[in-house]
């Protein structure tokens, strides 16, 4: 343990730095409490030993003033040194922020039970701080876990939502363009039908794969929105600039060349729906998904394995 000592009397000073020295810990001797406060800062001591009777200053102004300083999180066990039956500095010294004391003249057994005791204290501090830190980590990983769809790895349903009512508001406070892509691949029960579910899983990994490839912007976001369907949210993009990504993705799911003994093309395709709009006040993110699906039932009506803007 690195001790600072805060002891203007220079006799008191030497002793207890004696003391202290003795036990085996670091310790440094400051004589103001200026210097004290700067020595602190320096030292990063792990316990404050502060002699209540400064001349040039006082001494729970000092107290108080580390306790501001001190960043957030951290905390220095201060004990303050005391006269024995000076009860008024022992009022005064807890309510500036000091945690424990010592009675003048000082032993060194007393010294060395205190310390030892505030050691445990901070071995116990440090340990719960481990302990919050790996629940941080692992609530975090949670989160994430939560937000994505464990067979594609694509964000799921609940993500979506909340991110398409996020990219509404910012779509009302800026004016700009938000665009939705709804994807459904084509005659997908007759994919499960033929080759069985375990085959049909895989097709919708890969063809979420294929989408999500031609995603490149950072703020884009595919979710897988049900069985078979996908959607994907591009902030920021006209209905033009939309377009054109779905048919890029329709034209990658095509290159999957997934055999699909059902389907007219012989191979996995999908149907896409793109809407586009900027959020107006009393409208809801809702309508823009619902054009998007209008127009995903229009390619599905149309022939499939095409984009309907
Ligand atoms: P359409 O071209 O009109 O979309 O025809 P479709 O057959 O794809 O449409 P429909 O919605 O009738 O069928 C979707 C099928 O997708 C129903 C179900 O068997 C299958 N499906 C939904 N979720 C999953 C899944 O998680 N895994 C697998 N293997 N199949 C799924
Ligand atoms: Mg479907
Ligand atoms: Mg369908
Ligand atoms: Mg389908």
């Amino acid at each position: 343990m690195k001790i600072l000592v805060i002891e203007d009397n220079a006799s008191h000073r030497r002793t207890l730095c004696e003391h202290v020295g003795r036990l085996g810990m670091s310790v440094r001797g400051a004589d103001s409490g200026s210097s004290g406060v700067e020595l602190f800062l320096a030292e990063r001591p792990d316990v404050l030993l502060l002699a209540s009777r400064l001349a040039e200053i006082d001494a729970f102004a000092v107290c108080r003033h580390i306790r501001q300083v001190e960043p957030p999180g951290e905390w220095t066990p201060i004990i303050f040194l005391i006269a024995a039956g000076d009860d008024a500095a022992l009022q005064r010294s807890v309510a500036a922020g000091g945690d424990d004391f010592l009675s003048l003249p000082v032993s060194e057994v007393a010294i060395d039970v205190k310390l030892r005791a505030m050691q445990r204290q901070l071995q116990m501090r440090q340990s719960l701080l481990a302990t919050t830190r790996k629940l941080d980590t692992a609530n975090q990983q949670l989160q994430r876990l939560a937000s994505l769809d464990s067979l594609t790895g694509a964000a799921n349903r609940r993500y979506f939502d909340a991110t398409l009512e996020r990219e509404w508001r910012r779509s009302m406070r800026e004016g700009s363009t938000l665009s939705v892509v709804m994807v459904d691949i084509d005659l997908f029960k007759q994919f499960n039908d033929h080759y069985g579910h375990p085959a049909g899983d895989e097709c919708i990994r890969r063809v979420a794969a294929a989408l999500a490839a031609d995603l490149d912007r950072g703020g884009d976001l595919l979710a897988r929105y049900g069985g078979e369907e996908f959607a994907a949210i591009l902030p920021g993009t006209t209905l033009g600039g939309a377009s054109i990504v779905a048919l890029r993705m329709r034209d990658a799911v095509a290159a999957l060349a997934m055999t699909h003994a059902g389907s007219p093309h012989g191979k996995v395709t999908a149907s896409f729906g793109v809407a586009c709009g900027v959020a107006m006040p009393e409208t809801a993110a809702a309508t823009l998904l619902a054009a998007a699906d209008r127009a995903l039932y229009q390619a599905k009506a149309d022939g499939r394995n095409r984009v309907h803007v």
